[in-house]
């Protein structure tokens, strides 16, 4: 029987840092663990199982974390409210009634700032990790599971996902991995059954979920695609980029010009459909960190619309990527790649040169694809994060109990 987990999450904004380790949380929990996830945001998190109770309507006038009730979401998965230190809502009061054991195992995610009243419980027993967002940048692997000392000279150790060996690994489910993009197919047919462009002959279709933030680009990569692909099927999920396609008068001329493009726009769907509707499309236009990570993992093509960091450095973290992932192609198709990647990411572009950069990835769509799921093998090949992070929990347990 494995040890208990505490997994603590705080939302910045988006999905993606709840997507994570919510994901997270479920993974560990079939490698063996109980998951006790705390999280600072219910109505998140709901968006990615409806099943959660949202009680974050109490949440502005409440004077301690412990009136927000815990949630048995499964057997092994609790969910608790927490207030990180560097939150404006933090104060002692907040943790006046803080009725709290640590679990031996703590996983904060990105740095996340647990407060005193939750490190003070703290031992030399306890394994601190702290889950780093990931990149592909070549630092990572010298950072991955370095360790600092912190207050009363407990250790804390810093662990990366990543696409290399020397690194945690990527985060996903490995029945993810296992589903056959058929029965994924049928699962996405089914869950959208109700929506009119949706029958049996969508799997005769170029099928293309468009999952971004707010961008320019998206215009030029819609005529690539419908130009390459005239039978073209979008799913665009309620959010930024869907929002940016409705208001966009091109775009829906677009669609005016070509009856036989179909959209299906939907409100977000549990995280595991979704999953099974990135396994089923033939083009995953993604963004931010779980659903990019993912993308890497279903074995077809798929776009990065990485999240916008100042001074440009999130396009460091892309060129890292596309060098990684492109390494081993012939250099035109990894120019090909590299800049429809790039052209995603820098829509200030000319329009005609971003148009020609797309309309030759999908030239090359059936090169890529051959890419993508060698890319895919490689990555499988490797394990995912839940079993990086098991292996050197278990490690540090066993020099834990040796120094006793
Ligand atoms: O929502 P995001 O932009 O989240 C981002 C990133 O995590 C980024 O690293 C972080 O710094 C920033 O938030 C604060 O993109 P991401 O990471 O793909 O997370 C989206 C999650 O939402 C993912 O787990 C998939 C899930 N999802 C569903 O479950 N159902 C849906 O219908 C949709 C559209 C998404």
């Amino acid at each position: 029987m494995k040890n208990s987990i505490d997994l603590f999450c705080t939302v910045i904004d988006n999905y993606g840092d709840a997507g994570v380790t919510y994901r997270l949380a479920q993974i560990m929990i079939k490698i063996g663990y109980t998951v006790n996830l705390f999280i600072d945001n219910f109505s998140v998190i709901k968006k990615l199982n409806t099943n959660i109770k949202d009680y974050s309507i109490n949440v502005q006038g409440i004077s301690s974390v412990q009136e927000i009730k815990e949630q048995q979401i499964s057997q092994k998965l609790t969910l608790r409210y927490w207030i990180p230190e560097d939150s404006t809502k933090y104060n002692e009061e907040a943790y006046r009634d803080f009725s709290y054991t640590p679990s031996q195992i703590i996983i904060e995610t990105f740095q996340c700032k647990l407060p005193k009243e939750i490190t003070k419980t703290f031992t030399h027993n306890t394994v601190w990790i702290n889950l780093e967002y990931l990149s592909a940048e070549k630092w990572v692997e010298d950072c991955h599971k370095l360790q600092s000392f912190q207050i009363n000279n407990i250790k804390k150790y810093f662990f990366f996902p990543g696409f290399t060996a020397k690194t945690g690994c990527l985060n996903y489910d490995e029945n993810f991995a296992k589903i056959t993009k058929n029965e994924a197919l049928c699962n996405t047919i089914n869950e959208f059954k109700n929506d009119i462009n949706i029958s049996e002959d969508i799997k005769k279709m170029f099928k293309v979920l468009i999952f971004t933030y707010e961008n320019k680009a998206l215009i030029p990569l819609l005529r690539a695609i419908i130009k390459n692909r005239p039978n073209s099927i979008f799913f665009l999920p309620k959010g930024k980029s869907t929002q940016y396609l409705e208001n966009n008068k091109i775009f829906n001329q677009l669609l005016k010009d070509h009856p036989t493009v179909k959209t299906v726009k939907f409100e977000m769907i549990n995280q595991e459909k979704f999953d099974d509707l990135m396994k089923a499309m033939d083009l995953n236009v993604v963004r931010g960190e779980d659903s990019f990570a993912q993308a890497n993992i279903t074995g077809t093509p798929f776009l990065w619309h990485i999240y916008p960091q100042d001074e440009d450095t999130h396009l460091i973290k892309l060129k890292a990527f596309t060098d990684i992932y492109a390494e081993n192609c012939t250099d035109e198709l990894r120019i090909t790649i590299e800049k429809a990647f790039f052209s995603l990411n820098q829509s200030d572009k000319e329009e005609k040169e971003t148009l020609s950069n797309f309309n030759n990835f999908m030239i090359k769509y059936q090169e890529i694809c051959t890419l993508s799921a060698k890319w895919s093998d490689h990555l499988l090949k490797m394990g995912n994060l839940g079993r990086q992070l098991d292996s050197f929990i278990q490690k540090t347990q066993n020099i834990l109990k040796v120094n006793k």
